[in-house]
């Protein structure tokens, strides 16, 4: 029995799942004594530090869970879970951490993408039984924009290397805790936490580990997921958005299984995207919810859900708002929601009035889970003009001229799965989704959608120009060497591909054996 602190903010189904895999029985703690009652302790940590703290507060669970940590008995922090123990964060001033370890928590300061998203490195500073077996060459999956900075390296047990060197995890005793998400690094991350679970084993520095740790490339399988004519929730692929094919909807899988069989071919990170979500209310539309659950009890790395994420008023007059949509979501085991259509209405609104309310889905959800957690999909379409100077909008020079000779083009924003192009460009809308407090951006393309054709490069270059979170580039991809181009063409930090994937033209194992050694990746 291993017992799980969870204060209700985000998703601790995958580390309940994770560790159910590894054959524990886990119990969630409900109370201060709870804790206090605990054999041993896993937190992990969701959310921002301030709304963490103040939950904790409210809950009282800071004493016991102070007197945990100092019991000597184990205890496994995760990303949040290891922030608390300090003193303060930078990202909540003037409120108190658990102070266990002497220092405080700091936002990144680099010129690279913030949050720090992906599979990353690690360097071990000292035996540690959490990684006996490892080679010291895995990557771990990391999200966050704040990393601990100890006032001394007594406790540090390992660092990576983003922009600069940060603390990863810290042991003190009996108190081990983490930056990343071994619930969501893959099999690796598996093996940490069956070691947290087995004290007998002994204590190792891997021999292997890398002297500068490097983000890798993320390789993202999307489904995208409907009701077809026969009600059947199924996977299906547009060609530029048209998922009809001679009137029926296209069934290429079965979502859980599809997401099942991209995991164990090495697949980053996994989305889901509720293509109907805008027209049907995901609270009443449980299967997605469903999805999710039973995804997550098989699939250990990152789930993004997106689909009709936004306010919404039933036939009842009853109100639900975007977070508890969100909310759901997360609790289903979700790690990342991504906005779309409600998204664009929001920015159109910032645009119009020049005024950010906070009250938006965007910040309220960033406020609550945290800016990682806030991923927004875009659907963006060609315009082509003559000239900049006919529009207002962002817009570039582009090498593959319009129907009539324009050399010109600017990316009009769409909703409701692109059947509506709004007055709005592409790069003004993510750039104001950023200062909103979104944390990545997914960028598709219709005009790209299923081509097979390649990445819209020109695109995915004119937004990584306007913000400094990570972009996501989709739409396109048709063979392994479009993988390439992308990443060697933009600074693109992850490649989202679907109808590849779904027709088993190319396998996510091989689009990595052919990226292996020209570009850093995380092996399949
Ligand atoms: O607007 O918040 O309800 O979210 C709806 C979500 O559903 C949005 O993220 C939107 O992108 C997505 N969506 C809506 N309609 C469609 C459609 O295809 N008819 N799918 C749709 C978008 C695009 C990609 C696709 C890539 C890669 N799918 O995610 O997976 O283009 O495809 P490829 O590799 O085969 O070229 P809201």
């Amino acid at each position: 029995m291993i017992s799980l602190l969870d204060y209700g903010a985000g998703n601790v189904r995958s580390v309940i799942n994770a560790l159910e895999r590894l054959g524990e029985t886990v119990q969630t703690v409900s109370s201060g004594q709870d804790i206090t009652n605990a054999q041993r302790l896993v937190f992990p940590g969701v959310g921002s530090f301030g709304s963490m703290m103040t939950i904790l507060q409210e809950k009282n669970y800071v004493a016991a869970l102070t007197e945990y940590l100092e019991s000597g008995k184990p205890f496994l922090g995760i990303c949040l879970g290891l922030q608390a123990l300090f003193e303060s964060s930078e990202e909540a001033p003037g409120v108190p951490g658990l102070s266990i370890i002497p220092g405080s928590v700091k936002r990144f300061t680099t010129e690279l993408a913030v949050p720090h998203i992906g599979w990353n490195g690690i360097k071990v500073r000292q035996p540690s039984m959490l990684f006996n077996g490892c080679e010291g060459d895995e990557k771990f999956y990391f999200v966050h924009s704040f990393h601990v900075a100890p006032a001394s390296d007594e406790h540090v047990l390992t660092e990576t290397d983003y922009g600069y060197e940060f603390v990863s995890a810290i042991q003190k005793d009996n108190i081990i805790a983490t930056q990343f998400h071994p619930e969501k690094s893959g099999k690796a991350g598996l093996a940490l936490l069956d070691n947290f679970l087995d004290s007998t084993r002994e204590e190792i520095i891997p021999s292997s580990c890398p002297r500068q740790t490097k983000l890798a490339k993320r390789i993202i399988a999307c489904l995208d997921v409907r009701a077809n004519d026969q009600g059947d929730l199924v996977v299906t692929k547009g060609d530029q958005y048209d998922v009809r094919e001679k009137g029926d909807v296209r069934n290429l899988g079965k979502p859980v299984q599809l997401a099942g069989r991209y995991y164990e071919e090495g697949a980053d990170e996994i989305t889901f995207l509720n293509i109907t979500g805008f027209r049907d209310f995901p609270l009443k539309d449980m299967p997605m919810l469903d999805v999710l659950e039973n995804t997550s009890k098989n699939v250990f790395v990152p789930l993004t859900i997106g689909g009709g994420i936004r306010d919404y008023t039933d036939k009842d007059g009853n109100k639900y708002s975007a977070l508890e949509v969100a909310s759901e979501y997360f609790r289903s085991g979700a790690d990342k929601v991504s906005i779309g259509s409600d998204a664009v209405l929001i920015v159109e609104e910032v645009v119009k009035t020049g005024k950010t309310t906070g009250l938006s889905s965007i910040e309220q959800i960033a406020r609550v889970y945290g800016n990682q957690a806030v991923v927004i999909s875009v659907d963006p379409r060609r315009v082509y003009v003559k000239s900049p100077d006919t529009v207002e909008h962002h817009t570039i020079k582009t090498g593959t001229p319009g129907p009539d000779g324009e050399e010109y083009c600017w990316y009009q924003c769409t909703i409701k799965g692109g059947r509506e192009g709004r007055e709005l460009d592409a790069v003004t809308f993510t750039r104001i989704c950023e200062q909103l407090g979104a944390g990545e951006i997914l960028l598709n393309c219709i005009d790209k959608d299923g081509t097979n054709s390649g990445f819209d490069l020109e695109l995915i270059n004119a937004v990584k120009e306007a913000v400094s979170i990570p972009v996501i580039a989709s739409s396109g991809a048709g063979n392994a060497e479009h993988f390439i181009e992308v990443f060697i063409k933009t600074s693109a930090e992850a490649a989202l591909a679907a109808g590849i994937f779904h027709r088993q033209e190319v396998s996510i194992g091989e689009v990595k054996e052919f990226l292996q050694g020209k570009v850093e990746i995380r092996p399949a």
